[in-house]
């Protein structure tokens, strides 16, 4: 029996349209603690929570989940240093540490946060050359530049770090195909892209980017199906929906790619007896790429679905409340 396959019986008839509801139950039942695939995920807790949680407010369902519940176990992820662990009794990580700040922010609690502590948890990380470590083991990676700037930007801190440094950095990781890398020289991946230019974006430097250069690269990614891949001669997979077209929103040029085809391609890559969106049509479902369709459709404007900020990650009406209001 193929674990990773979905039976072609059980969902033969492809749906065109998304079936919301069963995705919000979908949801509700991964975040629950006894589910296999929470197990699973048991040390990326705090990701798979984010994801799931911003999907439910995508639909408009957040309103659904134990809200003080959730936010007391968030708090149980904090450490002394002030970042936060992927679950309870494990050790911090900026990753965990911008879920954290991002559900925080979708209930609009971010005054429970000690946010001087978080934020010098994540400006410490920041290096001499600009960059951002992961955490004391010191992995450096163009993610970590985008989650420092992202959850800084969140808190109203960017003033801790050096952005000037940081986006120098990024602009070091560009290559000549107007993509970015992990490191300087690292091959590009849409990935890697998303995260450098939201973290353009967001320090308003979208200037270093050569918007025509890059968007032929991003729109290149859409093969005959319809889905998107993450680098040349790839296969297509639902979370390209979002880090290549959050990418090509930034920079304008997401009418370069056919949206009509993407929408149909997300849409059948849904379980429609037992809801979730998976990577490609008939593969299992998970936590992760349900987000990704469901923000994937955001991007493409589906109805019913509110509208993602393609830098923050998160809902637009939440973003403005935290950024204009305060
Ligand atoms: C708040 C949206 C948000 C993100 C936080 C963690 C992070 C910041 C960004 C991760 C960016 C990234 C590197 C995404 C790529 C993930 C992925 C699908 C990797 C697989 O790459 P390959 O090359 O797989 O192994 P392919 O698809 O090329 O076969
Ligand atoms: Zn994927």
């Amino acid at each position: 029996y193929n674990f990773s396959s979905r039976s072609k019986l059980m969902s033969s008839t492809s749906s065109s349209q998304l079936v919301a509801d069963k995705h919000v139950r979908y949801i509700l039942m991964a975040e629950k603690k006894e589910s296999l695939e929470s197990v699973v995920m048991d040390h990326l807790r705090m990701n798979g929570a984010y994801w799931g949680l911003t999907t439910l407010d995508l639909l408009d369902k957040l309103g659904t989940v134990p809200e003080d519940e959730v936010l007391s176990w968030v708090m149980t992820c904090q450490h002394e240093s002030g970042g936060f662990a992927g679950n309870t009794g494990h050790d911090p990580h900026i990753l965990y540490t911008l879920s954290a700040v991002q559900i925080l922010a979708l209930f609009d609690k971010i005054s429970i946060l000690d946010v001087g502590k978080v934020s010098s948890y994540v400006a410490g990380l920041q290096n001499e050359d600009g960059s951002f470590s992961g955490d004391i083991w010191g992995e450096i990676d163009t993610r970590f530049s985008y989650i420092a700037i992202c959850c800084l930007s969140i808190l109203k801190c960017l003033d801790k770090i050096n952005v000037e440094k940081a986006v120098a950095y990024i602009v070091s990781c560009k290559n000549l195909d107007g993509g970015f890398g992990c490191t300087p020289g690292a091959e590009s991946h849409a990935g890697q892209i998303f995260c450098c230019v939201g973290a353009l974006a967001i320090t308003g430097s979208l200037h270093h980017v050569d918007k025509d250069l890059l968007g032929w690269w991003l729109c290149e990614r859409q093969v005959k199906t319809g889905g998107l891949n993450g680098r040349p001669e790839k296969l297509p997979d639902v979370c390209y929906s979002w880090w290549v077209l959050s990418s090509l929103i930034m920079i304008d040029r997401v009418h370069w790619i056919d949206k009509a085809k993407l929408v149909k391609f997300i849409l059948d890559c849904q379980d429609l007896d037992n809801g979730g969106i998976s990577d490609r049509p008939d593969d299992a479902v998970d936590i992760f790429h349900t987000y990704f369709g469901v923000a994937g459709l955001s991007l493409l404007e589906y109805p019913g679905v509110k509208t993602i900020d393609p830098a923050y990650a998160l809902p637009v009406d939440v973003i403005n409340r935290i950024l204009f209001t305060r």
